[in-house]
């Protein structure tokens, strides 16, 4: 049977969305670690997952990428984080990790009422704990990540880590679970 053909470091829309199961078991391990990168820029996931094909089904390479490398650092996660713009405001830009964005934000709507509850709340959270704030926003409405934010401000630091760890995760499969089904 004739693979698809890999789609290399996705830089448009359009790339974005291809690939398949077949495609990335069959890719070359460079070209699998760039099909994952947009899904969330930690390393060692993308080795592990990458190091784990082929796999017999898409659900098999979501249950892998949900429980490849289970201890992110505070390290990964910042440099993970910095991929991601903040809630509200609308990812610039044609690559492949910018039409993600803000496909998941689509739920977030242009409400300004709401858009500055949001600024408010980002500018809160950024004080307290000096990083962006993150959230899965596919399938979350503007009024349910408002009252999320609200929740986490009340963390301590160290309450805060593994939430944004999760929020993180749950970005990734659902992104893979897109790439891997395009
Ligand atoms: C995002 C984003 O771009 N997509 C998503 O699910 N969450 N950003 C964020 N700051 O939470």
């Amino acid at each position: 049977m004739r693979q698809r053909k890999l789609t290399p470091v996705p830089s448009t829309p359009s790339t974005a969305v291809d690939g398949g199961l077949a495609a990335f078991n069959a890719a070359p391990l460079p070209a699998a670690r760039d099909f994952l990168r947009p899904c969330v820029d930690i390393d060692r996931w993308i080795e592990e997952v990458a190091a784990g094909r082929p796999y017999a089904d898409v659900a098999a390479a979501l249950a892998a990428a949900r429980t490849a490398a289970p201890d992110w650092t505070e390290a990964e996660l910042d440099a993970a984080l910095a991929r991601h713009p903040r809630i509200g405001e609308r990812a610039a830009g044609a690559d492949a990790e910018a039409a993600l964005s803000r496909r998941e934000q689509s739920g977030v709507g242009h409400d300004p009422d709401v858009q500055e509850r949001l600024r408010e709340g980002n500018r809160a959270y950024e004080d307290k704990f000096g990083r962006v704030f993150l959230i899965r926003a596919a399938g979350r409405s503007a009024e349910e990540i408002l009252s999320a934010l609200q929740d986490r401000l009340r963390h301590t630091p160290e309450e805060e880590l593994p939430v944004i760890a999760g929020q993180l995760r749950e970005i990734a499969i659902l992104r893979l679970e897109g790439l891997l089904t395009a």
